[in-house]
């Protein structure tokens, strides 16, 4: 996920705050455990990819002792050929500034009010209904097969990369290189990815050396790490080739794939909001991000919803810091598997709404068109 836009940047630093974000499916795998902290970007950095990185002339990583046992491996495990690899490595560079990126802490955790507001604006609302009327069909065709509404794919893909226009600009390889080389923290985890990627690459067709991505390595539309590309990224347009890069129907395909095998459940609501009774439990709030409650449970603790909802149906209560003060929320299965694309409860939530005001937008605008159409009897 990419928060490269300048408008963002620009404000967050206006404001004095310095934050970042790990958006995308890189959170989904790199952020467990960091639930509402909205955490590092590659912020500032980003736009001067050059700025402090170390050269290596000449032969890049292929000389570093990490990247020796990996093209061993690819070798010995799936028959990679060394001069390929190594010539691919001579060229990975690392890159000061993703290392800057990813080390830097979270200096301050926006609340839901600050968060919404970055992604709730009418631009995005506006693209988001863009988007669907550009795509209706492979969302129709997404929603037919995989039981996820239109508007929630339109809507990730929205706060992942604003609809395709933010893909990321850094080169895969440098990424995953850099992070897997150079950071020994989570060294294991973006070698796995770069595997993946080396993978991936060759499975696809691709030259590893011309797919761009996030700081991170998350690549197309909606952000997947190699890993998730080569388990939940489809061939929706039956082409022949798994394109999230440049390929909308892809994209749109496997957002709602990863949905679908993370169990997100067709028809049923996501969230909603609830007064709380004076002597609610508040223990129950923001526990987890998975449902460890019922619908009934959290009744009988304070949390009833308006609406009638199954009794037994696995639920979560939470307190979010709303611009007009608290809010509490009542959260579903599908609010669940929204957070598995990336474990933030703000994150899902702002996926949700904006999802809401895409579809209301879309339906406004339905209706002024009939509206507004002349009457042919
Ligand atoms: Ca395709």
């Amino acid at each position: 996920m990419n928060f490269q836009s300048l408008g963002l940047s620009r404000l967050l630093k206006l404001e004095g705050m310095v934050v970042a974000f790990l958006l995308g499916g890189f959170c989904t795998q790199l952020m467990a455990g960091s639930q509402d902290s909205v955490q590092n970007p590659a912020q500032g950095s980003v736009q001067t990819p050059a700025q402090g990185s170390v050269q290596y002339p000449a032969q890049g990583y292929s000389q570093h002792a990490k990247a020796q046992r990996l093209m061993d491996e690819m070798v010995e495990q799936h028959q990679f050929k060394r001069e390929e690899l190594e010539a691919w490595f001579a060229q990975a560079e690392r890159k000061q500034n993703i290392l800057d990126a990813i080390s830097r802490p979270a200096e301050k955790t926006l609340t839901w009010g600050q968060y919404r507001n970055i992604f709730l604006k009418d631009s995005r609302i506006q693209k988001g209904v863009e988007f669907w009327r550009q795509n209706r069909e492979a969302l129709e065709a997404a929603e037919n097969k995989y039981g996820v509404p239109p508007a929630v794919v339109v809507a990730i893909i929205g706060v992942e990369t604003r609809y395709g226009q933010h893909k990321g600009k850094h080169r895969v390889l440098d990424a995953l290189s850099t992070l897997a080389f150079d950071y020994p923290r989570r060294s294991k985890f973006f070698t796995k990815e770069l595997k993946q990627f080396l993978l991936l690459a060759r499975e696809q067709q691709r030259d590893p050396l011309s797919l761009n991505g996030s700081y991170a390595g998350a690549m197309g539309y909606g952000q997947f790490m190699p890993s998730s590309y080569r388990a939940y990224a489809t061939d929706f347009d039956g082409d022949g080739f798994v394109d999230i890069w440049n390929n909308p129907v892809d994209a749109i395909g496997s957002v709602a794939n990863y949905f679908a095998r993370h169990g997100w459940r067709r028809g049923e609501s996501v969230v909603h909001r609830v007064n709380p009774a004076e002597d609610y439990e508040a223990s129950v709030l923001n526990r987890s991000l998975k449902p460890s409650e019922t619908i009934a449970s959290l009744g009988q603790k304070g949390f009833r919803t308006e609406q009638i909802l199954p009794p037994q149906a696995s639920a979560t209560a939470m307190r979010l810091r709303g611009e007009q003060g608290d809010e509490y929320w009542v959260g579903l299965k599908n609010f669940y598997v929204i957070t598995r694309y990336n474990h933030s409860r703000l994150y899902a939530m702002a996926v949700y709404q904006l999802s809401q005001k895409i579809e209301q937008a879309a339906s406004e605008m339905q209706s002024q068109v009939l509206t507004a159409a002349p009457l042919n009897h």
